[in-house]
């Protein structure tokens, strides 16, 4: 396969001003007549290419002509055309079959459905068309179906016209009158339902909302539309930004790749990210659905108004659009919580990502198949690197530079360089260096020593960054990294205030005068910049800070390292000072003036994987045997506590206020930890949250919190969740989530009966994720000793890849793991990969994700 080249980039030879499409829908065998207005762009005699995938043109017609065989060819599936004059009307007649169309890009059945999904290459595989995102047109869709079965049809922009037609059928006409690029062409047609609403904008222009699902969902979509509305005056408030067209319409369908899809007014939704109530969905559900309906909604003006030039500069959108969803939830809820939720989302997905194979630069400068780029750098640490430039501008000086970013950019197809550029002009800075979190793959490593002078009483805070090497970058420059710090007077519990430390240099120190005794550091609070700190703190430092630091996070960090220095040294086989860690807790849990929702946060013990990130081997049997022991101290030494907490938590009626959601995020680790401790009626008690509670948040922490024992009421709460949900799709996923998630020594056995399952498909990649997915991120479950585990994951994307390679390459990361483990686990990781590589005909998504992660 070939390899596609930042630097190669040249702007596009044709031009598409216009595209007028007719849809003759069906799921069987639906006819696309595309008719696009070309441009010669630029002095040359290149001839039209329109790229295509899977499908062959029945007719081309150029100005109305009909051509001759010899006047067009195929090339790489690309429909090749030479043209004599500036400017053509060119007609292409294609037949697809949605029906059979199981990679879920471009048009597909879902569930009696047929929808789009066009980003980042599928439009391709509607009609011949040049598939890049620097191609802006006007579009004009025409859908015609039969009426019964498709009563809806939708597409992007505004509703024209509709009629009536012989045979049952009915047709319809929407206009697009924004330019935008084809990543972002949607239509659905089907029989759905809609939940209603109005939006007036900050000039006063009503928006019509439309939200539509399935009839028997139409109860599940309040939260969604509350999101909606939420994110548009939030847009408005924040950046000034309001909607343009007079519809805005959201379809849930259940077949998708992505979390959602943000096609220009008519997102296409994964149904997980739409559909919620108490009965199914717990708060994290519900939180994810206010998160992507405010990503997607975002993007109509970061990525649609302003869309990306090519595929390497996609975190243009997306690193900026997270950040603003973020910043979005942040304003909704608590921003201490949030900031740590989305920090534990980097360093699990990111961190993991950066330290290995798979490592690339924000912008990276080579791709084989972009579906594999939609990852954790692009959009997460994309999303740091913009909070980063937020901080060091102060909010005025970043609207400033957004503004102008905006107005310089509308209706265009832009660079992150652009973006950069616009932070510098319109906030009045000097990003040069900063440039470098662009370029550079790898997490820093920030080293801070803090020292003492007496006699000038001052204290010397030295700073070392380092940046390990990453496939294609063995030497780095210096990054300019942000750090908020803070020095605390361990006498008084004080400091005299936060300030933003700029290294920019591989070491560098800042000295502080009028500090009689060492302060206490508080480094990277709010965690202002993505990088690993180490600091030569010592255990009563931190938990100093877990009790005084009036940064949420940087309290939160100080007990998570707490928690880490122990485990890692009990790993290490050395003795640790466990009563400092029980003590901490104690004190967190009986803080009055504590949110209970950050309590919940702070004395949850790190993951099994993250733990394993801090070792250079990775020892997963040690890590869970460590973990599971200090839980049951904890579990143990406060029994008492656990239980009153427990009880006091209960509430009486369901609510979604953040003063409910923290109570029962509260009670469930607090049940957590008394079953952890091994009491006696522990498994009862999680049985009986079970069975009582009016909402999913505790049913489904109960169930998770008896899948890790070998009770008896483990078995009957599987079954009982089973037997409740089986009709229902989205919530059967968390039956398989739980087990394969499930810190239990058969859990390896249980996923392989699980993935021969009745209920379980291939087909759908919400199930293959939440148990395949959720299996491969169990550390202790997939990386038994015996390999079966990976070769679990093999068999499946080897499967998937037949069906669905861009889910399955999603799939192939945690066998690439293979270097931070001991010798037999690794050669057992390689071989899967290497029988994954040599299997015929498998895809170019799963071979460039499986070839990387060999080397
Ligand atoms: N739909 C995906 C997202 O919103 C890709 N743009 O992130
Ligand atoms: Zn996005």
């Amino acid at each position: 396969p070939t390899i596609i080249r930042r630097m190669d980039y040249r702007p596009p030879d044709w031009l598409v001003p216009d595209v007028t499409l007719d849809f003759d829908l069906d799921p069987a065998l639906t006819r696309v007549r595309a008719t696009l207005s070309v441009t010669r762009n630029g002095d040359h005699d290149l001839p039209l290419r329109l790229d295509g995938e899977g499908i062959v043109p029945l007719s081309v017609c150029v100005d109305g002509r009909p051509l001759a065989q010899d006047e067009w060819h195929l090339e790489a599936g690309a429909l090749i055309i030479a043209l004599p004059d500036t400017a053509h009307s060119v007609e292409t007649l294609v037949e697809l079959s949605p029906e059979g169309n199981s990679k879920l890009m471009g048009l597909y059945a879902s569930g009696g459905l047929l929808c789009t999904q066009c980003e980042a290459e599928g439009f391709r595989r509607i009609t011949f068309f040049p598939d890049r995102p620097d191609i802006l047109s006007r579009y004009s869709v025409r859908m015609e179906a039969d009426k019964a079965r498709f009563p809806i049809l939708l597409a992007n922009g505004d509703p024209i016209e509709q009629g009536d037609l012989p045979e049952g059928r009915h047709w319809a006409r929407w206009n697009d009158p924004f330019l935008k690029p084809c990543y972002l062409f949607a239509l659905v047609a089907g029989d759905l339902a809609c939940n209603a609403d109005r939006f007036v904008t900050m000039s006063g222009r009503e928006v019509q909302l439309g939200i539509w699902v399935r009839e028997a969902d139409l109860a599940r979509t309040d939260h969604a539309m509350h999101a909606l509305k939420n994110s548009m005056a939030w847009d408005e408030r924040v950046y000034g930004r309001e909607y343009d067209l007079d519809v805005f319409n959201i379809v849930a369908v259940a077949d998708f790749n992505f979390g959602a899809m943000e096609n220009k007014g008519l997102n296409i939704f994964n149904s997980r990210y739409i559909l919620a109530d108490p009965e199914t969905a717990t708060d994290i559900d519900y939180d994810g659905v206010e998160g992507v309906v405010a990503h997607e909604y975002f993007h109509n003006w970061s990525g649609n108004r302003v869309t990306c030039r090519d595929w390497f500069q996609l975190s243009l959108k997306e690193g900026f659009t997270v950040f603003r969803d973020q910043n979005f939830s942040a304003d909704m809820g608590s921003h201490a919580v949030k900031r740590i939720e989305d920090v534990r989302i980097l360093r699990a997905g990111q961190f993991q990502e950066d330290s290995g194979p798979l490592a690339h630069p924000v912008r990276p400068e080579s791709y084989m198949e972009i579906s594999n780029f939609y990852t954790a750098t692009i959009y997460n640490k994309g999303a740091e690197l913009i909070r980063m430039m937020a901080l060091m501008l102060g909010a005025e000086r970043f609207r400033a530079g957004t503004d102008l970013y905006f107005d310089r950019h509308d209706g265009q197809a832009a660079t992150c360089e652009d973006f950069v550029l616009a932070m510098e002009e319109g906030g009045g800075i000097d990003l040069t260096q900063f440039r470098r979190w662009y370029e550079q793959a790898g997490t820093p490593h920030v080293r801070a020593l803090i020292s003492h002078d007496p006699i000038s009483q001052s204290a010397t805070l030295t700073l070392e960054q380092t940046m390990p090497p990453t496939p294609g970058q063995t030497h780095k420059q210096p990054m300019a990294i942000p750090l908020r710090t803070a020095l605390f007077d361990p006498a008084t519990g004080q400091h005299r205030g936060d300030e933003l430390l700029m290294l920019t240099e591989g070491k560098q120190s800042f000295t502080f005068t009028g500090f009689p005794v060492t302060p206490i550091p508080s480094i990277n609070r709010g965690f202002s910049a993505p990088v690993i700190v180490e600091t030569n703190r010592s255990q009563d430092d931190l938990a100093f800070l877990s009790a005084h630091d009036d940064d949420p996070f940087a309290r939160y960090e100080a007990m998570q390292q707490l928690m880490v220095n122990v485990l890692v040294g009990r790993i290490a086989g050395h003795a640790t000072d466990d009563a400092t860690v029980i003590d901490a807790v104690r004190n967190t849990i009986t803080d009055p003036l504590l949110d209970p929702a950050f309590i919940a946060e702070t004395i949850r013990l790190p993951s099994e994987a993250y733990l394993g990130d801090q070792m250079r081997l990775v020892d997963p049997d040690a890590i869970h045997a460590a973990r599971d022991a200090l839980q049951q101290q904890i579990g143990a030494g406060l029994e008492p506590l656990w239980r009153d907490i427990h009880a006091r938590t209960k509430a009486n009626a369901f609510s979604l206020s953040p003063a409910a959601k923290g109570a029962r995020k509260l009670r469930n680790a607090a049940l957590h930890y008394l079953v952890a401790s091994g009491a006696q009626d522990g498994p009862a008690i999680a049985f009986v949250q079970f069975s009582e509670a009016d909402n999913m948040t505790e049913r489904q922490a109960a169930l998770g919190t008896l899948a890790n024992g070998a009770s008896p009421e483990r078995e009957a709460a599987l079954d009982i969740f089973y037997n409740r949900y089986a009709a229902d799709a989205l919530t059967l996923d968390k039956w398989f989530q739980t087990q394969a998630f499930a810190l239990h020594p058969d859990t390896v056995d249980l996923v392989a009966q699980l993935s021969t399952h009745k209920d379980f498909t291939l087909a759908n990649p919400n199930r293959v994720r939440s148990l395949f997915g959720a299996f491969a991120g169990n550390q202790w479950a997939f990386h038994h000793k015996s390999g079966k585990g990976y070769r679990l994951l093999a068999d499946c994307i080897i499967a998937l890849d037949r069906l669905n390679p861009q889910t399955a390459a999603k799939l192939v990361p945690p066998l690439g793991r293979w270097k931070r483990f001991e010798e037999k686990r690794a050669a057992l990781m390689r071989a899967e990969l290497q029988r994954i590589l040599a299997q015929p005909g498998l895809s170019k998504d799963v071979t460039e994700q499986a070839g990387k992660s060999l080397e």
